[in-house]
């Protein structure tokens, strides 16, 4: 067998006396012998790290340089050996003359808390760690490589500490780096950046309008990945038409961009969901987080303008949401981009919620996304409360229902849905419009929906009108209340799990009897809507 000759070879370089360390199990072969002394540090120096065969049989190798044991950091020489060749070196970034390293005068635990305090370390996502390592230049200083991986500030960041004096040799930020581009967009749909739908209602398709033009706001586009500029970044990677193009630009600069321009929509689509993201994070769900609890804290995959339908989608199955260029292109309207994204949150915190084809589940998971819609408007700069709860503004300019203006706007509008249906449960399934459903005929979940985003909504408004920081209290319980979803989860479930996740949250009285601090404003409101009796 092939790997019983390697290792005979490598027994025999080893009697030898070639002096090679022993990590690994193949190295030192007569001609690795042979290849090695092209490199920069003493052969005897070099120990065998890591051996990759790749399909077909070629070979790399990687080997480290070490003195006296210690490992001289950043010198390494890699190998290459193609099939039936001899290896040789195809890269050395070993030294020369290091000199062999003295003990460390300062202790692990010094040289960890010294590295935390460089950083300013408040909170950890994991034990810091430190190890030795030879620093090269001037023939080498001994050091203490120290890994801080931190929560606050997010970053993981290796320090070196002289193992002399404890000083602090170079520190560095090892998680990725990211840009930030720019744009004109809109910051959650035309419709709403006009107050209401006036001047607006001849969209005549894709076309530009001074108007809509001018209804664009300048916007960042911030955790854009390093070396690389198109729409890829820490959250979100935005596509755009059938064969899903990417959207770059070298100086990451959209800001010429407009809504007849086909790169405008991944656009809006990279803006909503990052923002999105953020504010996730902010109230605390981060998977950097010591014990992670992220939701859909990961790369989105979303396609703009995917196909011809008036209609868009997430997939459970492939985590990727596609938005249609029916009608009005769907991502143009950052409700609907929400909407969407809504459905990837609720399937990452629950997948056995996100994977059912169940009718309660769908209807809860209709109304949380148009909850999250309206929320993310709420947060968009001068906005008023009929600009949140009319969902789909702009996309349903055509087919939504009419609703006459509300002060302070200055105009009526159309929307899809809206959170602020005053009907209880019972109404809904009695009104809606039937819909087939899972081989039969159902009350439009959609519509049903609109009963829990309701819900949602008011109990937010009630909190909200105690301060902003209230309404980020109500976003908090409704995301963790959604870690509890089942596959077959009710209008009533989720009620009774928001009332759990409220007293986790906010502690009161008997603990463990899910009536926390805010259970009569959720309970009255539930009950109102014939969700709880
Ligand atoms: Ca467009
Ligand atoms: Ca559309
Ligand atoms: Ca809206
Ligand atoms: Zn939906």
């Amino acid at each position: 067998m092939h790997a019983r000759v390697r290792r005979g070879a490598w027994l025999a370089a080893l009697i030898a006396g070639f002096g090679f360390g022993t990590a690994g199990s193949s190295a030192a072969t007569p001609g690795m012998h042979h290849a090695l002394r092209a490199a920069t540090a003493p052969r005897a120096e070099l120990t065998a790290a890591k051996r990759i065969v790749l399909p077909g049989g070629a070979v790399i190798e990687r080997f480290q340089q070490r003195v006296g044991r210690t490992p001289v950091l950043g010198a390494e020489a890699i190998t290459n050996q193609a099939p039936g060749g001899s290896p040789r070196i195809l890269t050395d970034t070993t030294r020369p003359t290091i000199q062999v390293p003295g003990s460390a005068r300062i202790s692990r635990g010094r040289a960890i808390a010294v590295a935390k305090s460089s950083v300013g370390v408040q909170g950890l996502r994991a034990p810091a760690s430190a190890t030795l390592g030879i620093q090269p230049g001037d023939g080498g200083t001994l050091v203490w490589r120290v890994q801080v991986p931190a929560a606050h500030p997010l970053g993981d960041f290796e320090v070196l500490v002289d193992a002399g004096n404890g000083s602090v040799v170079a520190r560095d930020d090892l998680l990725r780096n990211f840009h930030t581009g720019r744009a004109k967009l809109y910051r959650v749909n035309p419709v709403v950046q006009n107050r209401g739908a006036r001047h607006l209602w001849n969209i005549q398709g894709d076309r530009d309008t001074p108007l809509l033009r001018k209804l664009r706001r300048r916007v960042k586009l911030p955790n854009l990945d390093d070396g690389q500029h198109c729409l890829a970044g820490r959250w979100v990677r935005a596509l755009r038409g059938h064969n899903q193009k990417e959207t770059c630009k070298p100086n990451l600069d959209w800001s010429r961009i407009t809504r007849s321009d086909r790169r405008f929509e991944p656009l809006e689509v990279y803006f909503q969901i990052n923002r999105a993201q953020r504010y996730i994070q902010s109230l605390g769900f981060s998977d950097s987080n010591p014990t992670p609890n992220g939701i859909a804290d990961r790369v989105q995959r979303a396609v703009a303008d995917a196909y011809r339908l008036d209609n868009s989608a997430y997939s459970p199955f492939t985590q990727t949401i596609t938005y249609g260029r029916g009608g009005v292109d769907d991502a143009e309207d950052g409700d609907v981009i929400l909407h969407e994204y809504g459905h990837a949150m609720q399937d990452s915190e629950s997948s056995a919620f996100g994977h059912s084809s169940r009718y309660g589940p769908a209807a809860v998971a209709e109304g949380s996304s148009d909850y999250w819609a309206a929320v993310m408007s709420w947060r968009s700069p001068h906005t008023a409360n009929e600009d949140d709860v009319c969902i789909f503004d702009w996309d349903a300019i055509r087919y939504g229902r009419f609703f006459p203006r509300v002060p302070p706007e200055k105009s009526g509008r159309r929307c899809g849905r809206r959170t602020d249906v005053n009907r209880t449960l019972d109404e809904a399934t009695a009104r809606c419009p039937r819909v087939p459903f899972g081989g039969r005929y159902a009350p439009d979940p959609h519509c049903v929906g609109e009963v829990w985003s309701t819900g949602l909504w008011n109990i937010r408004r009630s909190l909200a009108s105690e301060g902003r920081a209230r309404a980020r209290d109500m976003d908090q319980i409704y995301l963790a209340s959604q870690f509890m979803y089942t596959g077959k989860e009710t209008l009533k479930d989720a009620a009774n799990a928001l009332l759990c996740a409220d007293e986790d949250l906010h502690p009161k009285g008997r603990p463990g009897d899910c009536r926390g601090e805010h259970y009569a404003v959720i309970h009255r409101e539930m009950t109102r809507r014939g969700i709880l009796h």
